[in-house]
């Protein structure tokens, strides 16, 4: 048939630097959609009340000290302990807006020195998102906005490095990648993310309607 497949919920992933908006935005994001009646969960990466999401916010928090190759790892392992889920969710129906995905987890440990394609390994096989939003400003903006808490990564040094390894290529192939300039009125940006997933909604649609019935 064609299936009731067609109220399939959508995957959106914010990412960006520290400050870039992507809280707001994502949030912004859930809101207007559960306004307009759709079913949305809004999540975000790191998830720091799971297991191992407890290990990643004591090693953020600084107190406890990991090798950088095991830390990376348990970002990628918190991802998959709410995998099933996602995909449990996008099947009911369920639109999910994810702060943070795997593109944060390989561009902030490659900024550590690590292999970016070995960074890239323990997040195949994830759920897909449907659209990745990245919201950029530059970097006078962003000291602008910086007033850092103390927790790992947060520092101008850091940042740069990270800015850097979001630039790469290989963070976009294969996904469905929209930069969006975050230096801007929030609702400007809002409004461009929102007119960005009704296209990626009617896309979807149209593609279900091309699928040959099975
Ligand atoms: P928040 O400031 O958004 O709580 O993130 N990070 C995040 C990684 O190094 N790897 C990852 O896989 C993810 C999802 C980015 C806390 C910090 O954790 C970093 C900032
Ligand atoms: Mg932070």
């Amino acid at each position: 048939t064609w299936g009731s497949s067609a109220t399939r919920g959508l995957f959106f992933v914010f990412e960006g630097l520290d400050r870039s908006g992507k809280s707001t935005q994502s949030k912004k994001l859930e809101e207007y959609l559960s306004k307009a009646g759709r079913s949305v969960k809004w999540m975000c990466f790191p998830n720091r009340k799971t297991p191992i999401g407890t290990a990643i916010d004591l090693y953020l928090r600084r107190q406890l000290e990991l090798p950088d190759e095991a830390v990376h790892r348990l970002f990628s392992a918190n991802r998959w302990e709410m995998a099933k889920s996602i995909v449990e969710d996008l099947r009911a129906g369920t639109t999910i807006i994810c702060d943070r995905y795997a593109f944060s987890g390989v561009a902030y440990s490659a900024a550590k020195g690590l292999d970016f394609s070995w960074c890239q390994a323990p997040d195949r096989g994830l759920p897909c998102p449907d659209g990745i939003f990245f919201l950029h400003i530059d970097e006078k903006v962003g000291a602008a906005r910086s007033n850092f808490g103390d927790e790992r990564y947060e520092n101008a040094e850091m940042q740069a490095k990270v800015r850097a390894q979001f630039k790469d290529p290989r963070l976009r192939a294969n996904v469905h990648w929209k930069d969006v300039n975050g230096a801007r009125d929030m609702e400007v940006i809002h409004a461009e993310i929102r007119s960005a997933v009704e296209v990626i909604r009617q896309e979807d649609q149209e593609n279900r309607q091309r699928a040959i019935p099975r």
